[in-house]
């Protein structure tokens, strides 16, 4: 599709920035080392940025499970956490210093619609129900840059077995905070806010979903999606919502944030398949963050083996965007 003049979800990254002018930036910044990188990226007033300490500070570092390994090395901390999405702060990579302003405490959960247990807590009492761990995961954006992250959290499966799904529970649909008063990104009411994401229950409770409340060791950052975020390795990264604050259980297959917008690019199941290009760019392969060059981008982001047998059968579904 021709787009005369572009809006913005539609200017992701591969088009918004020129190709020539990445190149010219990239190389510049590589001569002045990493360091040189992410304090031009983004200035040291990110990480002063004066916002209430994290409560739950304590509970990190969480022991590794070393079950889940990587084929490349961990992103650098200051990198994965100053190039972000998270469009309640804005369509550029740098919000992170914008995002100290989203409020973390109080932070209530809700958990409802088909379970038998339908609740609210507090993130401090869901911190106290569950078992933390560490995993490296890696993190693959529809817009085709990558990155690996050791991320700190439990799996989702026990939350939905702390909800006792009904049967009739198909899905598990989850959204965002909604206020525009500390997310100015939600102003743009081009948008449709809040941000929805979901899953078939058989994803829900496949052991990769993550729900992720640190990051590196600490509590996860606000611009990452704190206090309570999806991680999906193996679905591109929009999928893995950000700062959580309702888990809603149904039979109705839900429409997410970007499925709405442009339902051509940006489908439900949205599983990394180098084999299927975006409409617009090739997903072939993806420049990993603090690398040079490119690398090959790999079917379910190389996690086929958890998840490949999720999908059987569902040939007529637009699978992997
Ligand atoms: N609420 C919310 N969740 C979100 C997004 C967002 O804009 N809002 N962006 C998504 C996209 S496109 C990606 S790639 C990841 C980015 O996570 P990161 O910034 O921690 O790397 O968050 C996802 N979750
Ligand atoms: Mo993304």
């Amino acid at each position: 599709m021709l787009i005369k003049r572009k809006r913005g979800w539609e200017l992701r990254e591969s088009e918004a920035t020129p190709e020539a002018m990445f190149h010219d930036r990239r190389r510049i910044l590589q001569a002045m080392g990493l360091g040189a990188l992410t304090a031009a990226a983004s200035p040291a007033r990110v990480a002063l940025a004066a916002a209430p300490a994290d409560p739950s500070a304590g509970l990190y570092p969480a022991r590794r499970n070393e079950r889940y390994t990587l084929d490349r090395p961990v992103t650098d901390e200051k990198l994965a956490t100053t190039y972000n999405n998270f469009y309640e702060y804005g369509s550029q990579k740098t919000i992170a210093e914008d995002a100290q302003e989203l409020p973390i405490r109080p932070w209530t959960i809700a958990i409802d619609g088909m379970v038998e247990k339908p609740m609210t807590l507090g993130i401090d009492d869901l911190l106290k129900r569950a078992t933390l761990e560490e995993r490296l995961y890696r993190h693959r954006c529809v817009e085709a840059w990558s990155m690996a992250v050791p991320w700190s959290g439990f799996a989702l499966k026990a939350l939905v077995d702390m909800a006792q799904p009904l049967a009739s529970a198909k899905y598990l649909r989850m959204e965002t905070f909604e206020n525009p008063k500390v997310a100015p990104g939600q102003k743009q009411f081009w948008y449709p806010w809040p941000y929805v994401e979901g899953l078939t229950m058989a994803e829900a409770t496949n052991e990769l979903a993550f729900l992720v409340t640190g990051m590196y060791g600490k509590p996860v950052p606000r611009q990452d999606g704190a206090p309570l975020r999806l991680a999906l390795p193996w679905k591109y990264g929009f999928k893995s919502i950000k700062s959580i604050v309702k888990f809603s259980f149904t039979d109705k297959r839900p429409v997410s944030f970007w499925e709405k917008l442009q339902s051509s690019e940006y489908g439900f199941w949205a599983n990394v398949n180098p084999d299927v290009p975006h409409p617009r760019w090739s997903q072939a392969t993806e420049r990993v963050l603090g690398v040079d060059g490119r690398r090959p981008t790999l079917l379910y982001n190389g996690y086929g083996d958890y998840v490949a047998s999720l999908y059987q059968g569902l040939a007529g579904e637009h699978l992997f965007m």
